[in-house]
């Protein structure tokens, strides 16, 4: 074996030559790696022994991209597309054997090859479009020449892997390997010597392209079909434009296109924001003073307490990962309407086409339900999911502790309370952890997973990998009031409430912050979570707010009463302004003694955004975020801050924190101490730093 590189080894194995790339974790396309391909492929070419290739890979992955570090840096050759133009004009078939996921540069060196096979459970996919870019390998200019135009539209403006059998049915390869992959593809490269295949250039091919050429509306049809879920977004255009250069271009000039169009966006905040997202969500993962190799507690079983929206949901991600879920609810009622609830959501999803019936029938066979407590004694988690309550809390993790096996953990999914103070109640404190799901929980992303004083590393460590495994992407924070997520939240509630008491309407605030890119505005979302909630917390704490109280007293719930801060006409979820709440809002200015005034938007975004800075920083000194990332992931996956504007602390990076303080402080002067820079903002804004540096 011949060492071409230190990640890329090259082996006469008799007459196929393999070139073998060994660059954990994922064998992403370094400098080491690309240098490697392109000498591999040389060697094999120069080799007189060998009359085929395989380019195949070690570990967990053929190569999962180009390398994500290395944006940024300046280039070193050889280019990937130096690279694929190698093995494309390789005199010897050259075939990529898949393993694990071939993604972005990935796919587009397997593109290069003149033939790909795959083992069964491979996925292949372009999901650079997820990164703020598009495939800068020609991957824009090749995928439409080998599954047609549609399909390369889907596939890369969605950044969406599909499996190795669609990959098979679909032409992106030739063939499943069961078994082991190196040897089939050996087989497979004899086989394309034997019979005298070609060496498939897949830049030669076009084919497929045909259908587009007859039929160029079909950009337009596709573009109006993802305007919705692509708002803002400046990568899927760009995307669309390379797959049009492909149908309207020779292949060389396609490629320039790709080239320029991929630059740009490569240049632009977005896929700047993208990519530090993009590790954010990794570097979220990994709790400093939780060492990586942390005994894990075996979590076979779980116990939900609390059927209703929440715990349901909550279930659902456990059934779905495979693991068994026993729900506790007080009467049998409440119980067969929740599981009523679950089956119904299950059967929506199958009914979309994207669950199997199998499939649900088999998450439905891991559910047992239940209203004796005692019935979850053997399970390795207890998800309490009751109403926001200390006292009702207490008792049930008082009673958790009686019944729950020793070493079992116990979880509390409040999203406002001391669990330091619900810990305090059992006699394993250090078993107990907060797992702030949010709704709908079977959809949301986001775990925010709450250490108190006591919760022990390995409870810690085995809560981050189960979220994994249900398919959540985990921050560990530190307890306090609202935790990371609604505390910062609660600020920019606070400012939209002051904002219309002081000229705005619900719907200006709305509009402003929706155009800068979230699902919703604060008013929008109240009413689809409901204002009855914050009512009774309010009444339970004595405290007044006039607008939301008197909208409260009026029966206007939100969207499941018909109206709220807006109506919702017949069962309809567009919110239509209403002149009702105008006129509470005006009385409401008048008996406060405000004159309304005009309040322009950039004045909304920034009363609405500027403190949710300043009190992620007062988070962050304070300890109950580990990094300003982590923030940004909370806000991203539970609230749809646009990832495209990385979250609210690297958006306040983006603008400067010398511009935020110096704008909290004119407010500041104006409204008074509340806008008072956090310390560590005015240090970090003094020192030119950003909060990546914190
Ligand atoms: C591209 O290809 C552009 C091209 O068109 C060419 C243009 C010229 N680079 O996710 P995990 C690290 S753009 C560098 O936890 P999993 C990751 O940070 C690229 N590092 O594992 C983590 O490090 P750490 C297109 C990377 O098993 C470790 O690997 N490709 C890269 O859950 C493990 O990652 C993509 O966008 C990378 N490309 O999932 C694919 N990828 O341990 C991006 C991963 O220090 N990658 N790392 O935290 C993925 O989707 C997942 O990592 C993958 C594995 C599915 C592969």
């Amino acid at each position: 074996m011949t060492a071409i590189t230190e990640f890329v080894s090259y082996e006469a194995e008799g007459d196929v030559g393999v070139i073998t790339v060994d660059s954990p974790p994922v064998n992403a396309l370094s400098f080491g790696v690309r240098a490697g391909i392109k000498g591999g492929i040389e060697a094999a070419d120069a080799d007189s022994s060998v009359s085929s290739v395989v380019l195949v890979c070690a570990g967990r992955t053929f190569i999962a991209g180009a390398d994500i570090t290395e944006f940024g840096k300046p280039p070193k050759a050889p280019s990937l597309h130096e690279v694929i133009a190698a093995m494309e004009a390789c005199s010897k078939p050259v075939v990529a054997a898949i393993h694990g996921t071939a993604l972005g540069g990935g796919l587009e060196t397997a593109l290069g090859c003149h033939y790909r096979v795959a083992s069964p459970t491979a996925k292949v996919g372009l999901p650079e479009v997820k990164l703020g870019i598009l495939p800068g390998a020609g991957g824009t200019q090749r995928l439409p020449r080998v599954v047609g135009v549609p399909m390369a539209l889907e596939m890369i403006t969605s950044g969406n892997p599909i499996g190795a059998s669609k990959a098979l049915e679909v032409g992106l390869v030739s063939e499943i390997i069961d078994g082991d992959l190196k040897e089939g593809a050996k087989a497979f490269a004899r086989k394309v010597v034997a019979d005298g295949l070609p060496l498939v250039k897949i830049s030669d091919q076009n084919d497929k392209l045909k259908e587009a050429r007859e039929n160029p509306g079909m950009f337009a049809d596709f573009r109006k079909s993802i305007a919705r879920k692509t708002r803002n977004f400046e990568a899927p255009e760009n995307c669309i434009k390379a797959i049009e250069a492909a149908v309207e271009l020779p292949f060389p000039d396609g490629l320039k296109r790709e080239r320029e169009l991929f630059m740009e966006l490569m240049q632009g905040e977005q896929s700047f924001s993208q990519r530090y997202f993009f590790f954010a969500e990794r570097q979220a993962a990994k709790i400093p003073d939780v060492p990586k190799d942390t005994p894990l507690i075996d979590i076979k079983t779980a116990g939900i307490i609390g059927a209703g929206t929440m715990g349901g949901g909550i279930a659902m991600n456990f059934l779905q990962a495979g693991i068994p879920v026993i729900i506790v609810e007080t009467t049998q009622e409440a119980l067969d309407n929740g599981i009523a609830i679950i089956k119904k959501n299950y059967a929506a999803t199958v009914s979309k086409g994207r669950m199997s019936q199998d499939a649900m029938d088999k998450c439905l066979s891991l559910l047992t339900g239940t209203t004796n407590l005692e019935d979850i004694k053997d399970v390795d988690i207890v998800i309490e999911a009751v109403f926001e309550n200390m006292d009702v809390k207490k008792e049930i993790f008082t009673k958790l502790d009686a019944i729950c096996k020793d070493g079992a953990i116990l979880a509390t999914n409040t999203s406002t309370l001391d669990i330091n103070e619900i810990g305090a109640v059992t006699k394993r404190p250090e078993y107990v952890i907060g797992l702030h799901f949010f709704s709908p929980a079977n959809v949301m992303k986001l775990l925010e997973e709450v250490r108190t004083d006591k919760t022990s590393k390995s409870v810690m460590a085995t809560c981050m990998a189960l979220a994994k495994r249900i398919g959540k992407v985990p921050a560990m924070v530190g307890v306090c009031d609202g935790f990371v997520g609604n505390r910062i939240l609660h600020r920019r509630a606070e400012q939209a409430t002051q904002l219309i008491l002081e000229g705005a309407l619900p719907q200006d605030v709305d509009r402003v912050l929706y155009d800068f890119g979230l699902p919703m505005g604060p008013f929008a979302m109240a009413d689809l979570a409901g204002n009855d909630v914050s009512w009774r917390i309010r009444q339970g704490k004595g405290q007044k707010s006039p607008i939301a109280d008197a909208i409260c007293e009026l029966g206007r719930f939100g969207q499941k009463t018909g109206a709220g801060y807006y109506l919702y006409k017949d069962g309809s979820r567009t919110p239509t302004p209403d002149p009702v709440v105008e006129d509470i809002i005006l009385k409401a200015s008048k008996d406060a003694g405000i004159e309304r005034r005009e309040i322009s938007d950039e004045e909304i975004l920034k009363r609405c955004i500027y403190p949710m800075i300043n009190e992620g920083a007062k988070i962050l000194e304070e300890g109950i975020a580990t990094r300003a990332s982590d923030i940004d992931v909370i806000w991203v996956y539970g609230y749809g801050w646009p990832i495209y504007r990385g979250g609210p602390m690297r958006y306040a990076d983006y603008i400067g924190l010398d511009n935020v303080v110096k704008t909290l402080r004119e407010y500041q002067e104006q409204y008074g101490d509340y806008w008072k820079p956090a310390p560590l903002l005015e240090r970090l804004a003094s020192e030119g730093k950003t909060f990546q540096d914190a």
